[in-house]
């Protein structure tokens, strides 16, 4: 009976599973909208890519458990906030701040959190800007309000990232001192980069493109 208890809790889990991939479908058409918006009056992009992922049926029960949260349906709906993620790459730092208050403006998303490790970055020297949102999924009887997870990074911030959880993954809570002071020191690195970057796109944007339309104009007229 035990057993039995568990694989309903599994089949239920899974269930509610398809609403938070509704969630990322819903926040994913939000992203693709401002990108192709933006590129249609702009003809470049702030954002450099995104992915998703759904946390499996099984990372969520071990996470619950993890956790201590019983791992029934209504209690993983209110401790978990990642079973949606969704990764957004954007250009520059300003960037970050762009795509979040973009979707912050949007009257049918609810901002829930906000962390940003980008302003104040974790001791190890992590860097991203964190949302929980919850965004509404309509269905035939039904209105589900989904929580999903956004993590907005430049691509420095990104490839710090992914290199620092493949070892921290390997080193687990033991990573030797040397190693992780070469990584905050990597990090710190990553931050320069993206600052340089920043001023690099400061000293171009006002670029000679209005003189010269000006020049042309001039020289038409
Ligand atoms: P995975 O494998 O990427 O999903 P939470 O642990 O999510 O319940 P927390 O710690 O308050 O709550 O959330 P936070 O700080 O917003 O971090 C959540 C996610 O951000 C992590 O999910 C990572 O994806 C990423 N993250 C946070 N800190 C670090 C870090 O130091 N290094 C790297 N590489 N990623 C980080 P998971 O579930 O831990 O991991």
């Amino acid at each position: 009976a035990v057993n039995d208890g568990a694989q309903a809790t599994r089949e239920e889990i899974a269930h509610m599973r398809d609403l938070y991939q509704f969630g990322i479908d819903e926040v994913l058409t939000k992203v693709d909208i401002l990108r192709r918006e933006f590129e249609r009056s702009h003809d470049y992009s702030p954002i450099e890519h995104v992915r998703s992922r759904l946390k499996s049926v099984d990372s969520i029960i071990a996470k619950a458990h993890r956790i201590g949260c019983d791992p029934t349906v209504d209690d993983v709906r209110a401790s978990i906030a990642d079973i949606a993620g969704i990764r957004i790459t954007a250009t520059f730092v300003s960037d970050l701040y762009w795509v979040a208050d973009m979707l912050a403006q949007q009257p049918d998303l609810t901002i829930v959190t906000v962390k940003d490790y980008v302003a104040e970055p974790k001791p190890n020297g992590y860097r991203s800007l964190h949302l929980i949102v919850k965004v509404p999924v309509f269905l035939s009887s039904t209105t589900e309000h989904i929580t999903v997870e956004l993590q907005i990074r430049t691509m420095a911030m990104d490839f710090w990232a992914s290199i620092e959880h493949k070892l921290f993954y390997k080193y687990r809570h033991d990573m030797p001192a040397n190693l992780a002071s070469e990584l905050a020191d990597a990090a710190r690195l990553a931050a320069t980069l993206d600052e340089r970057m920043g001023t690099l796109r400061d000293e171009v944007r006002p670029m000679p493109v209005q003189l010269s339309d000006e020049a042309t104009l001039s020289a038409g007229q």
